[in-house]
């Protein structure tokens, strides 16, 4: 039985994620391959679809998640899933991010997932983000620091490296104190630069750099913004 969706309890900022993400699910059509991203926004999204199977709509969609985690909670819902190796191109990709800028450029990979997150984003036709009003920020990085997915082997060197470029570093530990290690069994270095002046030629930079997987700016991938807040719902495009 799937989680219910809609609950008395529900904090503002939850009724807006939900929000957004059931909007978006609007523009899944039959037969399409789906990417499903990672996080508490998108969750809302595979449980939207699920709910619509329950009543016989969209049987035939299936997905391809994002994370670990957004793989079970879509078998837990009976949500068929196929792989990039199955299916290479995408229709479409609905994600949640961190922070969004006015262009709609992103920042991703609050939760580790933003390796898979952007192979996902960039094998998709079409990227959807979902998020609450609380994402949207002037500048990237104002809010959130930039996460990094580096390979454990040589990962001081990659501290050195963004520490050279600026960013105050940390290596992310989950719980119990050990570092976090994402799905691919790599580090998540958080790089807190502040507000980015110039994402694109930082992006360049640690794009260029071996050892250092992927970050997460997510920039000029986004089609459509759904965000959803005290002003009820709005799409934006670039
Ligand atoms: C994923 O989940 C991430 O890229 C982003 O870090 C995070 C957003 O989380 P939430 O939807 O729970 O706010 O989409």
């Amino acid at each position: 039985m799937s989680p219910p969706i809609e609950s008395h309890s529900e904090s503002d900022s939850a009724r807006f994620k939900r929000q957004a993400a059931e909007h978006a699910v609007e523009a899944i059509q039959p037969g399409m391959v789906v990417g499903l991203g990672s996080g508490s926004t998108a969750a809302f999204v595979v449980r939207r679809l699920a709910e619509l199977r329950t009543e016989g709509r969209l049987r035939d969609v299936v997905g391809v998640p994002t994370s670990r985690a957004t793989e079970a909670l879509a078998l837990s819902l009976g949500v068929p899933l196929t792989t990039l190796e199955e299916r290479p191109v995408l229709d479409l990709a609905i994600d949640g991010a961190d922070e969004v800028d006015p262009r709609l450029g992103l920042i991703k990979g609050g939760g580790g997932a933003l390796l898979r997150e952007k192979i996902v984003a960039q094998a998709s036709r079409r990227l959807l983000i979902v998020v609450d009003e609380a994402k949207l920020s002037p500048r990237l990085g104002t809010r959130w620091p930039v996460p990094v997915d580096v390979l454990p082997f040589g990962w001081r060197s990659q501290v050195l490296f963004l520490e050279g470029l600026g960013a105050r570093v940390t290596r992310r530990e989950g719980p119990d104190g050990s570092p976090f290690l994402t799905d691919q069994g790599h580090f998540v270095l958080d790089c807190a630069w502040g507000p980015l002046d110039a994402p694109e030629a930082l992006a360049e930079r640690l794009a260029a750099r071996a050892g250092l997987v992927e970050h997460g700016l997510f920039l000029g991938l986004t089609s459509e913004l759904v965000v959803a807040g005290t002003r009820g719902i709005e799409v934006r495009r670039p």
